[in-house]
């Protein structure tokens, strides 16, 4: 007998096995082909909530705070809902628009450290020092937006999966600074603005000795001496753009009486007479903080940016300018990423 004969007896002899077997193997494929098509769509369906909870997180954290004229922050918890709601509406899932409900929105005050809500602010609140960052989820699930269809799962029983999408997004304090924002070429010293907190409204004194509580910079003008300084105070040169990291000029010493001339003339006519004695003594200005490290350096690393007020500058002999920290501020269109220095960022970024 051939082979081929072999086989033709074979089969005849156990025709309904060979079909038993063919069965099963048609039916696992179908069921394996079919689990991962839903497993896809799956997929797929989580991808679309991510995107959702994200723009969501951001839309939310991005208008926690507004402020007024004088940056000063102003905390704006309903609108954060309300936008985080309208942009998960904009976003859909399967061609259907998305349903975020307020329960699954959560405000609160952002550790950066302990990556997670400071568990003694949580909620709406009107202070914006207690106030930082929207969590969302994203569900589909039978109490809202509807559980996602299988496909093929059905076969085994399951005709619905629920899928979540979790993001929070934080307005944390100012990392960056755009051109021209920075007002004077003073970099002020982390450590001058902190004693057990931040020194909120204390007048402290820039000057070029021992305790000078800041250096003068050129940003990224080298070398970096009276001159390059005096452009950026008489306003001939624009500060550029600046984001927490960068390296930027210092100057070690003292400057010119035409460079302090310069910045009186500056402060007289940009600041505010308050007391009426015919002479400025409040000028709101924005200056990047520098980490203190080594008072004789080139250079120093910027640390986040503050809003100050300039009270008063003092020409020869003393060469000193008294200013204070403002808190509870804003560094408007900047970009979170700064260390607390009482002033927050404006645009968010995405912390989960
Ligand atoms: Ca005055």
């Amino acid at each position: 007998m051939t082979w081929l004969g072999r086989l033709h007896k074979l089969c005849k002899q156990d025709r309904a096995g060979i079909a038993a077997l063919a069965a099963i193997f048609l039916t696992t494929t179908v069921a394996l082909t079919g689990a991962a098509v839903d497993i896809g769509m799956m997929a797929s369906v989580r991808s679309e909530l991510q995107n959702a909870a994200d723009a969501s997180a951001l839309a939310g954290a991005g208008t926690l705070i507004s402020w007024d004229a004088s940056n000063s922050a102003l905390a704006q918890p309903e609108t954060a809902l309300a936008e985080a709601q309208a942009m998960a509406y904009q976003n859909t899932s399967q061609g259907i628009n998305l349903q975020l409900a307020l329960e699954d929105i959560t405000l609160g005050l952002w550790q950066e450290d302990a990556h997670a809500f400071d568990p003694d602010h949580i909620g709406a609140t009107s202070d914006p020092n207690n106030i930082s960052a929207c969590r969302v989820i994203i569900r589909r699930d039978v109490t809202i937006n509807s559980p996602v269809p299988t496909i093929f799962l059905g076969i085994l029983g399951i005709d619905t999966v629920n899928v979540s999408a979790i993001s929070t997004g934080h307005l944390g304090w100012a990392g960056t600074a755009g051109a021209g924002q920075v007002d004077l070429p003073i970099a002020v010293k982390e450590d001058a603005l902190t004693g057990s907190g931040l020194i909120c409204g204390q007048e402290i004194t820039f000057r070029n000795e021992a305790n000078e509580n800041g250096e003068w910079t050129t940003f990224f003008t080298y070398p970096s001496n009276d001159p390059a300084v005096r452009g950026y105070v008489d306003g001939s040169d624009t500060v550029p753009a600046l984001e927490v990291g960068n390296q930027v000029a210092v100057t070690n010493g003292t400057l010119s009486q035409q460079t302090f001339d310069s910045l009186n003339s500056r402060f007289q006519s940009e600041g505010t007479d308050l007391d009426g004695d015919g002479t400025a003594d409040w000028w709101q200005v924005i200056l990047p903080v520098i980490s203190s490290g080594d008072g004789g350096a080139s250079t120093a690393e910027i640390a986040g940016f503050a809003n100050m007020v300039i009270h008063e500058v003092r020409g020869a002999p003393d060469k000193e300018i008294i200013a204070s920290l403002q808190c509870g501020m804003v560094v408007p269109d900047s970009k979170t990423g700064g260390g607390n220095f009482g002033s927050r960022a404006a645009t968010p970024v995405l912390v989960e």
